[in-house]
C-alpha cells in the first residue's frame, strides 16, 4: 500500500518535472523533505529544541535591545494587520518560516523544517503526543506582565523562555500555554475545527480566495486560539512567542504546498483575494512587496508562490 503509493508520487513528480522544465533550471536541484516533528528521533528533536533556546542568547538582528527570539514576536505582532486576512497571509508566513529555520541551522539544528500535524490529534488535543516533547499546558503558576495574566508551562524544553513581548508591548514574562475551547477547560480545545474531514472539506475550495480564508480562520485560527486561550502567549498577535506557532505555520504551509500540488499551473500563480484588511476592494497581485522589517529584504509576493526556486527549496 505505502509502496503503490510511493511509486504513484515518484511518476507524479517526475511528470510534473517534465511539464514545468524551467525549474531545473533553478537554484533548487535538491529539495529538502520536511517533516511531523513527531517523526524525528529523540536526539534530532532535542537538537530542534536546543536551537529553539539558542535563538533567545543572540542578539536582534534588527536593532533591538531584545533578543533574536524575541524579533520573530517584534515582526509578527507590527505587522499584524497588513498579514493576516488577507492575500497575503499564506506567502508571508511562508517565507517567515524559511527565515525562522534558516536561524534553527545557525544555532546547530540540521535537520528539516518540521510541522504539527493536528489532524492526527484532533479527536482529543489535550492528550496529543505532541505535549510530551514541547511541554504540556500551562500550570497553576501565574504571572502577570501589564494588565495580561500568563499561565506559565511546568515542563518541557521551553519552561525557562521569558518572551519579551506581549502583543506590540515590551512585557518579559513565562512562555504560558492555556488549553481553552471557549467553554471548558481544556475542553476539545475545538478539535472538529482542524481534523482531516475539515481539512478535506477546505481542501476543496477551488479558488485561492475561498482556500486562504477558510484555511486561515478555521484551522489556524482554533489552534491558536485552543493552545493560547485566554493565558496563552499563543492566541494574540504576539504568538511566536510560542515555539509551536512556526510548528502550526509550517503545516498551514504543507496544506497550501499541497493544494498548489493538484493544480499548480493555475495554484502557483493564484493570489486572486483581498489585499487589505478590512476589505476595501482592492485585489493583491503577484507584484506586491512583503514587509519583513530587516529581518530580510522584503520581497515580492512572487517569489514565494512554489516552494522550489532560488528563495527556497524543500517539498513535503
Ligand atoms: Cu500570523
Amino acid at each position: 500500500m505505502h509502496f503503490l503509493s510511493l511509486l504513484s508520487m515518484i511518476s507524479l513528480v517526475s511528470a510534473a518535472a517534465l511539464i514545468h522544465p524551467r525549474q531545473n533550471s533553478t537554484g533548487c536541484t535538491n529539495p529538502e523533505k520536511r517533516v511531523e516533528f513527531r517523526t524525528l528521533d529523540a536526539v534530532a528533536q532535542k537538537q530542534y529544541t536546543d536551537a529553539v533556546m539558542c535563538l533567545s542568547t543572540k542578539p536582534s538582528t534588527i536593532g533591538l535591545n531584545t533578543t533574536l527570539y524575541d524579533d520573530f514576536t517584534y515582526i509578527h505582532t507590527h505587522l499584524n494587520e497588513l498579514i493576516h486576512y488577507v492575500a497575503m497571509f499564506l506567502p508571508w508566513h511562508r517565507y517567515f518560516v524559511q527565515l525562522y529555520h534558516s536561524h534553527l541551522g545557525d544555532c546547530g539544528y540540521t535537520g528539516p523544517m518540521v510541522y504539527w500535524d493536528w489532524t492526527l490529534d484532533a479527536a482529543d488535543p489535550a492528550k496529543s503526543s505532541i505535549w510530551a516533547v514541547v511541554g504540556g499546558n500551562g500550570g497553576e503558576k501565574t504571572e502577570k506582565a501589564g494588565n495580561q495574566e500568563f499561565s506559565c508551562l511546568t515542563d518541557g524544553p521551553f519552561k525557562g523562555l521569558r518572551p519579551a513581548y506581549f502583543q506590540t508591548a515590551y512585557a518579559p514574562h513565562c512562555l504560558s500555554r492555556d488549553f481553552f475551547d471557549g467553554i471548558d477547560r481544556p475542553g476539545n480545545m475545538r478539535g472538529s475545527a482542524y481534523s482531516a474531514e475539515q481539512i478535506q472539506i477546505i481542501s476543496e475550495k477551488n479558488n485561492y480566495s475561498d482556500y486562504r480564508l477558510y484555511l486561515e480562520s478555521i484551522p489556524h485560527g482554533s489552534i491558536h486560539s485552543a493552545v493560547g486561550g485566554e493565558k496563552g502567549d499563543m492566541r494574540p498577535s504576539s504568538s511566536p512567542n510560542e515555539p509551536l506557532f512556526f510548528m502550526h505555520h509550517t503545516q498551514i504551509d504543507r496544506l497550501w504546498y499541497l493544494w498548489q500540488q493538484s493544480n499548480p499551473e493555475l495554484r502557483e500563480k493564484d493570489i486572486k483575494d483581498q489585499k487589505f484588511n478590512p476589505d476595501d476592494g482592492t485585489i493583491a497581485t503577484l507584484e506586491d512587496i512583503m514587509p519583513f522589517m530587516g529581518l530580510a529584504a522584503d520581497i515580492k509576493i512572487s517569489e514565494i508562490m512554489t516552494t522550489q526556486n532560488d528563495l527556497l527549496c524543500y517539498i513535503y
